[in-house]
């Protein structure tokens, strides 16, 4: 059943909020209506319509999500581009590489190590992280700094929900998201291309926003290996490089970290990486992006927006900072 209905067109960054709150007490009231729970409605089936196409792995495990008022409501990028046409150097640096070669991945057992300056340091097995806080559907533009983007109904919960359980301390400034890097697994890692393992951080605050999603699926089902499985991190107002994939852990430190793209390009790749349509990469624009999916001769560019269309809510994390020197 399809509680919410969609439309194409591209939000203006102003409208963004309201039509969200207005769309989701729309679903919210509907499902009451029709007798059901708000929550149980089947978000995913809807993301799935939505494209008009048919989504999901055959024998992928499906995850039940509740739907966030936090998603944008532009149309989700086709499945097969979704898991077709990804960035994970770990398994080569061409687009179609990971979801050629990504299944060599082993995501059981797994774990994700949380330590550093938390009153209570834990490992946190995968499935435990599964259950850890009710799953919700987030439906998040996926802006990567080569200029293309994507739409993307991600599962998970807001990164916070874990912060809460292990208690950052006082002198816990910055979080830095460490990825796996396992050579028998991942033959990009023969490439020195970027050092490994892949890691990349937030400020604190950053970290703690609720937009800022510990993702465990997509498209209603658990991350295909190609898109990050087991676990990953999204920061939808940031460029896709700081939403890493398979994490294995989670260091809450004083001191901002290293990350690996500002390591391979410190001119090009800043640690904020904020979506910045007045900040250009060294080498190309950054005002429009090219949607994935809708490739062709006729296609438009579209506007890049400020904060990936976020600015209302994550604006004031930057309040009197200068973003062309802390880009
Ligand atoms: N571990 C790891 N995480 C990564 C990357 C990577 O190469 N390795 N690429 C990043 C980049 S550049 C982008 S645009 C997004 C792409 O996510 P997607 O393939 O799921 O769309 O993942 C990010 N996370
Ligand atoms: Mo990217």
């Amino acid at each position: 059943m399809l509680v919410r209905t969609r439309r194409a067109d591209d939000p203006q960054p102003s409208e963004i909020t309201p039509r969200l709150l207005h769309e989701h007490r729309r679903s919210v009231l509907k499902a009451a209506a029709a007798g059901l729970a708000a929550w149980s409605a089947s978000t995913i089936v809807d993301a799935a319509a939505a494209t008009g196409e048919s989504s999901g792995s055959p024998g992928a495990t499906r995850l039940q999500a509740r739907t966030s008022a936090l998603s944008t409501m532009e149309r989700p990028t086709p499945y097969k581009d979704v898991v077709g046409y990804n960035n994970f150097y770990e398994f080569g640096t061409d687009k179609d590489d990971p979801a050629a070669y990504a299944g060599s991945l082993r995501v059981r057992p797994w774990t994700v190590t949380v330590e550093g300056e938390v009153a209570r340091p834990r490992v946190f097995d995968i499935d435990e992280l599964l259950r850890l806080a009710p799953l919700e559907e987030r439906i998040y533009r996926l802006r990567c700094v080569e200029g293309w983007s994507m739409v993307i109904p991600w599962i998970g919960y807001s990164f916070a929900e874990l912060m809460k359980r292990v208690e950052p301390t006082a002198k816990a400034r910055y979080v830095e998201f460490v990825t796996l890097a396992d050579a028998g697994q991942m033959p990009g890692l023969r490439s020195s291309v970027l050092a490994w393992p892949y890691v990349e951080g937030l400020r604190i605050d950053e970290a703690a926003h609720p937009l800022t999603l510990l993702t465990l699926g997509l498209y209603g089902e658990v991350l295909p290996k190609q898109n990050g499985a087991p676990v990953r991190i999204i920061v939808p107002w940031k460029y896709g490089f700081k939403s890493g994939k398979s994490l294995v852990r989670i260091r809450f430190v004083e001191k901002q970290p290293q990350t690996s793209w500002n390591l391979a390009a410190p001119q090009e790749y800043g640690f904020y990486s904020n979506v910045n349509p007045q900040v250009n990469h060294p080498r190309w624009s950054q005002a429009t992006e090219r949607r994935i999916g809708e490739d062709g001769f006729l296609q438009r560019k579209r506007p890049t927006l400020m904060f990936n269309g976020y600015a209302d809510q994550v604006a004031s994390l930057y309040a009197g900072m200068d973003l062309r020197k802390a880009f």
